[in-house]
């Protein structure tokens, strides 16, 4: 049996593509269907639908074999026990700090809004700025309008949303890209299912 971890929305429309030339195909549609586990055009394959912040972690402890999750929530979630043996290119985005449009650069100590908190702790740390990181789960472009925060770290692909919000962004903190995981035992166990999708994935990417 093989467990693959993907969540919803744009990281699981942008897989599907990919599932596919490694003819794996689900039967059960995540948009239509309440399941969390759906079933595939093979028996021994499933695709379990979770949060993209919990991907990494059903990976590291084996509870999936297999795992698509974005860089920026690798970065944070920090483990060993994960294999990246690929980068699918997939929900590209960028890593960024944004502040309200105008506002002028901060000296000093700040405080940071972000669900990214020990990625933006290790940022400031390394450009030398004191920083007062505080954890939000969402709607992070509103802490500078509310005063919160002087700042953001989010990630942003169009900027539309920052716009929309009066903010603008300011630096890059990295280039973010969906990564393929696996789980460092299954890698060891299951090479045989594994190591032909892995081989189809960098196939497909190369003609892209
Ligand atoms: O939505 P949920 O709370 O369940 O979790 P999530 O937001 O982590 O999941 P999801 O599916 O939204 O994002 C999964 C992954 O997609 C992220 O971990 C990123 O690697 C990647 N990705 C690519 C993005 C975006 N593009 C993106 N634009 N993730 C989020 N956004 C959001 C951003 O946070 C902001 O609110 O979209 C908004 C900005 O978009 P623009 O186009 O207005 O700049
Ligand atoms: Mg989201």
């Amino acid at each position: 049996m093989l467990t693959i971890a993907v969540s919803k929305g744009r990281i699981y429309d942008d897989a599907l593509p990919l599932l596919a030339e490694a003819n794996i195909i689900p039967i059960d549609d995540p948009k239509t269907s309440r399941k969390l586990i759906l079933r595939t055009n093979h028996d021994d394959v499933k695709l379990v639908i979770i949060r993209a912040t919990d991907v990494p972690t059903f990976v590291e402890y084996g509870a999936a074999d297999l795992g698509i999750a974005g860089k920026d929530v690798l970065i944070e979630h920090q483990s060993d026990n994960l294999y990246e043996p690929l980068d699918l290119k997939i929900a590209c985005c960028k890593l960024m700090t944004a502040a309200p449009t105008d506002a002028p650069e901060i000296s000093g100590r700040i405080r940071v809004a972000t669900k990214y908190v020990k990625t933006a702790e290790r940022y400031f740390a390394g450009k030398g700025i004191q920083a007062e990181i505080i954890k939000l789960y969402g709607a992070m472009e509103l802490a500078p309008i509310v005063g919160l925060a002087d700042c953001i770290v989010d990630v942003v692909d169009t900027g539309n949303t920052l716009r929309a919000n009066g903010l603008e962004p300011r630096e890059l903190i990295m280039n973010i890209s969906s990564r393929l995981v696996v789980n460092k035992a299954s890698m060891k166990m299951k090479h045989q299912l594994i190591q032909p999708l892995i081989d189809q994935f960098e196939k497909t990417l190369a003609q892209r």
